[in-house]
């Protein structure tokens, strides 16, 4: 029998003999029973080797391995109810294939310094895995939902010509002949270009943004979805998003279910979350906000205390919409009913976790857009071809982005958005 099973299968063979490999998750021995935790990639399984019914060559290379350690197991799959997979195997055979002498990561507390340090041995701990398959759910969730509702994909550039959101963040590099390149902040430029083609398409991809800010909201490198569609206003754009929201959030509820109870999550938080979501002004944010002691002044940008507050006492996420001006981007359109206000709308998580979605409708009026990318200092011949968007078929649009790891760190309930990326890029850090 050379053949190898995947421990996902052990339930449909239970009673016959199979082969597995994996890594060790866990070992322990009581010197004459050795319970060893098979983890493979599709599941986890404890295979149980009893020290008579082994032979003496098998028995010795069990009780010296080690956690981690990739192994071959060969043995008979019995049912068990205790088991989480209702299974565990009697085994016969035993082989080392990849030593794993002082394995790193112990069982035991680490500082998060030295788990980020290891983090490409850290990934294979339990909840890391739970968090990778929530993210992958998520991810999948994103792409289905915007597929079944009309949305094409449209992949953007990463190396651009253009300031997509604020000069401040960017990161930069020589390009040939051309000057200087910039790492994209956000592909919404040219979905909007692609909406005058197709009507609803979306981009998913990493974007960068050099922010010299060490919070638990920041990396250097995210992932963000940016849905862009014609002929929605900032109302419907709203709409869409907690359609949007609401359907992650039950994929991940439906699927991912034993993942969120290995992180803790408190699920009834997550469940309350159905539409619609509140709405509330930015100015009328203000007013309850300095009602409430805060100091932030009409005009001024939220910060993450405000945002707490906002949300506080909510069971669902709540969009702020109608932001000033001057704190948003250059393209976003100006609100006819408040000249000094932008139609657009962040969309705030609970339980403090802050926004995950910010959102706008897009000026589609050429002399205005201008004016403001003249405002900002921004360099006009970059703009040509996003003008010209403007000057043949204009549009009225709308579009948004939700970054991915936000939007994960609050749904397995985190403290920080560095676990829910493989290789967190932030400002101290590039490797491993
Ligand atoms: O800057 S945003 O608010 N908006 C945009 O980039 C628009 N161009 C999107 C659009 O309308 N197509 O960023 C959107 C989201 C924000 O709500 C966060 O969830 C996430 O992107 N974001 C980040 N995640 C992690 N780290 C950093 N630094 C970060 N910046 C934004």
């Amino acid at each position: 029998m050379s053949q190898y099973t995947t421990i996902k299968r052990l339930p449909l063979v239970t009673g016959e003999e199979v082969r597995l490999r994996g890594w060790i998750r866990r070992v322990r021995s009581s010197g004459k029973i050795s319970f060893l935790v098979l983890r493979d990639g599709t599941g986890e399984v404890q295979c149980v080797f009893v020290k008579k019914d082994v032979s003496p060559k098998v028995w010795t290379t069990v009780d010296s391995a080690s956690h981690e350690m990739c192994v071959g197991v060969t043995g008979i799959v019995r049912s068990d109810d205790r088991a989480p997979s209702g299974v565990e195997v009697t085994a016969r055979e035993f082989e080392v294939l990849g030593d794993a002498d002082q394995f790193p990561i112990q069982p035991k507390e680490h500082g998060v310094d030295f788990l980020l340090e290891k983090r490409h041995l850290w990934l294979r701990s339990q909840r890391q895995i739970a968090i990778m398959r929530i993210r992958d759910e998520v991810v999948r969730a994103i792409r289905d939902f915007l597929h079944d509702d009309g949305f094409t994909l449209v992949d953007t550039p990463i190396l651009t010509g253009a300031i997509g959101e604020s000069a401040g963040t960017l990161f930069e590099t020589e390009y040939f002949d051309l000057g200087t390149a910039y790492l994209a902040q956000t592909g919404q430029l040219y979905v909007e270009a692609a909406a005058a083609a197709l009507g609803k398409v979306y981009c998913f991809g990493p974007t960068f943004r050099a922010e010299k800010s060490k919070t638990r909201r920041h990396l250097t490198e995210f992932w963000m979805v940016e849905p862009e569609a014609a002929w929605i206003d900032s109302d419907q754009n709203m709409d869409l998003q907690e359609r949007f929201v609401a359907y992650i959030l039950e994929r991940v509820l439906e699927r991912q279910r034993p993942e969120l109870e290995i992180l803790e999550r408190d699920l009834s938080k997550l469940e309350a979350i159905v539409p619609p979501f509140d709405r509330i002004s930015y100015t009328d944010a203000i007013k309850c906000l300095r009602s409430g002691g805060s100091e932030t002044e009409w005009g001024e940008d939220l910060g993450a205390p405000d945002e707490t507050k906002l949300v506080e006492g909510r069971d669902k996420p709540l969009f702020v919409y109608d932001y000033p001006k001057g704190v948003k981007a250059f393209y976003m359109k100006e609100n006819p009913k408040d000249p000094r206000t932008v139609k657009c709308n962040d969309l705030l998580a609970p339980e403090g976790y802050g926004e995950i979605i910010g959102g706008s409708q897009r000026e589609d009026d050429h002399d205005k857009l201008l004016a403001r990318i003249r405002e900002e200092g921004l360099p006009e011949a970059s703009y040509d071809w996003y003008l010209d968007l403007r000057k043949y078929g204009t549009f009225p649009h709308s579009g948004f982005g939700l970054g991915v790891e936000r939007t994960v760190t609050w749904i397995c309930g985190l403290d920080h958005l560095r676990e829910t990326i493989a290789f967190p890029r932030m400002m101290t850090r590039l490797t491993p």
